[in-house]
Formats: structure tokens, sequence, C-alpha cells
């Protein structure tokens, strides 16, 4: 190993197939701020090491890193800062699901509640007896109902923003085969309405997100949501649900504490339900469940005489 490698400890996990790497060592130092003020620091200086750790060689654009960090608020069991391949997420359902199994194997966690700090808020995690973890989410909301969009070479879309942690443009109207085997035009179909609702006044929209049919019967629906990266969730996305179940409340199709099964291209499931924060605006808490597994445990090496030290960027 050559003098000037730097190591980075992870663990890595998938949660209904989207792959989570947790930092737990290694990290560059961001001071004693509120997650928030570290996510600042984060983006400004050390975005080379985000994409050290997530992209190509060493990841890849699905991947989604989780940098443990020293919460602000004591009560927390953490702060956590998630990113991907093109920059920093500001919630993650799947990614809080893998940080809170990869805890618990490191024996840093047991069962029950636990609260985590993110650059969005403090949310509540829940480690269940069976290994599955509940995610009770940042307040989530409806933003817009039914706009529409001019798509270049697709026409008009309509569909819902939506906030759930991050923001998210959601069509049940698109003609498209939700299938595993469609991904590559799924992906240049919502790349081009993401593009299209970004111009017509929507810059904030990172995740588009299609709705159909449900292969399982246990399912109420299935789902696509493209990543601001361009990557695709392998999971039914925790934040896209979170808006999903804001928008199923907007709309009276849902009601709270009844359940939603959200099925994802891969036909994996998490299971979200909601509390009113305020009926009058629109506001839910949303609960959603799922299963996380660790896959792995390494130390990345960071050698700057490597070419490639930083990953791959585009
Ligand atoms: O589960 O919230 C999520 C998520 C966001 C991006 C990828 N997964």
């Amino acid at each position: 190993m050559s003098r000037s490698s730097q190591r980075i400890q992870v663990i890595d996990s998938h949660t209904a197939g989207e792959p989570t790497r947790v930092v737990i060592a290694g990290g560059p130092e961001l001071g004693c701020g509120s997650v928030a003020d570290q996510l600042k620091l984060f983006r400004e200086r050390h975005d080379r090491f985000r994409s050290a750790v997530v992209n190509e060689p060493r990841g890849s654009d699905v991947l989604v890193g989780a940098l443990l960090v020293e919460p602000a608020d004591k009560s927390c069991a953490c702060g956590v800062i998630f990113f991907n391949n093109v920059g920093c997420l500001q919630m993650c359902g799947h990614g809080t699901m893998g940080l809170i199994v990869t805890l618990a194997h490191l024996g840093r966690i047991q069962r029950g509640e636990h609260r985590i700090e993110t650059c969005v808020g403090v949310i509540t995690a829940t480690l269940h007896a069976d290994g599955s973890v509940s995610v009770q989410n940042v307040p989530s909301f409806r933003n817009a109902k039914a706009v529409s969009v001019d798509v270049p070479g697709i026409g008009k879309i309509t569909g819902d923003v939506a906030w759930g942690g991050n923001w998210f443009f959601l069509v049940e109207q698109h003609g498209q085969r939700l299938e595993l085997g469609n991904v590559e035009q799924l992906t240049d179909f919502t790349w081009r309405i993401r593009q299209a609702v970004n111009a017509q006044g929507f810059p904030e929209i990172d995740h588009v997100e299609l709705f159909g049919p449900p292969k399982s019967a246990a399912a109420h629906s299935r789902n696509f949501v493209l990543c601001p990266g361009k990557a695709y969730d392998r999971s039914p996305c925790g934040t896209g649900t979170s808006a999903k179940l804001a928008c199923l409340a907007a709309d009276g199709k849902l009601r709270a504490g009844e359940t939603w099964v959200q099925e994802s291209i891969l036909g994996s499931t998490f299971t979200g339900s909601f509390r009113w924060e305020d009926e009058a605006t629109g506001r839910i808490l949303p609960s959603v469940t799922g299963t996380a597994f660790v896959t792995g445990e390494a130390t990345l090496l960071l050698d700057e005489n490597d070419p490639f030290c930083w990953g791959i960027r585009l």
C-alpha cells in the first residue's frame, strides 16, 4: 500500500434491492454544527470524498452513501448525510433502513426506536423483532395537484408535485409498461419528464415516480422511481412512498392508519401508513416499513497516485 493511502471503513447493505454504503470511519471532519450545517461543509469542501465512496471504480451509479456524523441533537443515536453519484440527498428512506441494520450489525443499537438527525429534520427509525425497520419520516405534503407539462418527444404529461423528504413528480397516466425488462425506456421517459418539469417552474424536483397496477395481490401499486443521478431505485423508495402517501391522503384515497403496500419495479415492497400532522394543510407524518440486509464489510483505500482515486465523475 502506498504511504499516501487514506482508509475509509464502510458497511454495505441493500434494502429491497437498493444498495446503501454506510461510512463508519475515515470520513471528513465536519465540525459540531447541526447536520444541515455539516452537509453544507460536506458539499462545499468534500465533494471528491463523496465521489470516491460511491462512484466507480469502488461503487456504481446505483449506490447511495450514508456518512455517519455527530448529531447536534443529543437525543439522537446519530446524524447522517446521504449522498449518491451526483450529489447529496436530503433524506433517504431505504438508506435509513440500511443504516439501522448496519448499526444493529455493529452492536451499536438494539431493537426499538432510534432518533436520527438528518439535514431536513429528526426522524425516528424503529428496529422490529423480525428485523424489519419502520421509518417515521419528516412531515410530507402535496405541493401541487395535476400539473401538466409539455415533454419534448412525449407530449403532455400530468402529475402531482409532492415532498416526502425529497421532491417528487408523481405520474399515474403515462402509458408505460412498469417491467424490469423495460428500464431503459422508463429511464429515458422519466428523465425527459424531469427536465421538462424543472424547466417549467419546478426546478426543485429531483425524483420522478411512475405508478401502475401491482403484480402481487398483496400490494396496492407498483412504481418506477428515477433518482437524480439517472439511476432507478431498486426499492419502492422510502421518500417516494411518503410523497405518494401525502397525495393519497390529500385526495381522500387513504385514511390515517390504513396501510398502503408499494411494490418496486423489482417486486420488492414497502408498507406505508400515515398520521395527520395538520389535516387542514394536508401535512402528514408518514411511516414506511421495509427490510434491509448487510452484504459486506470493507475498507476502501484511496491512493492519491491512482488517477481514479476520487472516482469517475461526469
Ligand atoms: O428510499 O428515499 C429513498 C430513496 C431515495 C433515493 C433512493 N432511495
